[in-house]
């Protein structure tokens, strides 16, 4: 199970979880949660918006030999759309790392990675609009979901699905994960030009496209537009 730390205003907690990782001052199993963020990050140092009231997290973890940090993305997709269902909220799941609600953005994970005194830490940050959203994403503010339940019911699901992963492999996360794959058997165009049918995800979690010659296409990294 993970300690909960909880943070007023932080700058951010994937940023504050290296911070007391280096320092020693926090364990491999803790939760940072806080109030805000004066500057959440996306990947490849992009904003996310943090004001009050919404959901700011990061699981502090080691990260075990022979595991991919990038199955983790997938796997707290799942923990978090799962979490979403037991409020009732059908949420789809973007590759790489977004949680979609009426075609809108919900949540972001950011998973990062730093070896720390020989040992490979995992920080997956996880930001969630409970009440409030860009103009262009979407929050859960009609649905009065309490920070704290959503936390409590989220660790139980990332835990379970953690278990999982350790005994079976990315096998079931990534059988998990496409059932609520956003796109799927969609046509998409990528940020990297390639267009196609989303067909599936492979077992290391590339993105497997059809293009128009009816060849398969492998995405290792991309933005779905
Ligand atoms: C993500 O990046 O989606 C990962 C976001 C992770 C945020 C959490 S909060 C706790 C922890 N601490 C941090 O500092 N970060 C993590 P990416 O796929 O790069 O998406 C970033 C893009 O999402 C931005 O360029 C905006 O277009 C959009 N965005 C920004 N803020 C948003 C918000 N609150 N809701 C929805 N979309 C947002």
């Amino acid at each position: 199970m993970f300690d909960i730390i909880n943070f007023g205003k932080v700058e951010s907690t994937n940023k504050l979880a290296f911070k007391l990782i280096e320092e020693g001052r926090i364990s491999r199993n803790s939760i940072i949660i806080a109030d805000s963020q004066i500057s959440g990050r996306g990947r490849h140092d992009r904003i996310w918006e943090s004001p009050e009231g919404n959901l700011y997290m990061s699981l502090v973890m080691r990260l075990q030999d022979n595991f991919r940090a990038t199955d983790y993305s997938f796997l707290a997709a799942c923990a978090v759309g799962d979490t979403l269902k037991s409020f009732g909220i059908e949420s789809l799941y973007k590759w790489p790392n977004d949680i979609m609600f009426r075609n809108k953005k919900l949540a972001g994970i950011l998973i990062q990675t730093e070896n720390i005194n020989q040992i490979n830490n995992m920080v997956i940050g996880i930001g969630l609009n409970l009440v409030s959203a860009p103009q262009y994403a979407i929050s859960l503010s009609e649905y009065n979901i309490k920070r704290d339940d959503f936390v409590e019911k989220f660790i139980k699901s990332f835990s379970s699905y953690d278990l999982e992963y350790q005994q079976f492999g990315f096998r079931v996360i990534r059988n998990k994960w496409r059932q609520n794959c956003y796109k799927l058997n969609e046509q998409i165009i990528l940020s990297n030009g390639v267009s196609g049918i989303l067909r599936d995800i492979d077992d290391t979690g590339n993105l497997l496209i059809v293009d128009e010659l009816g060849n398969i296409q492998k995405i290792t990294v991309a933005e779905i537009l």
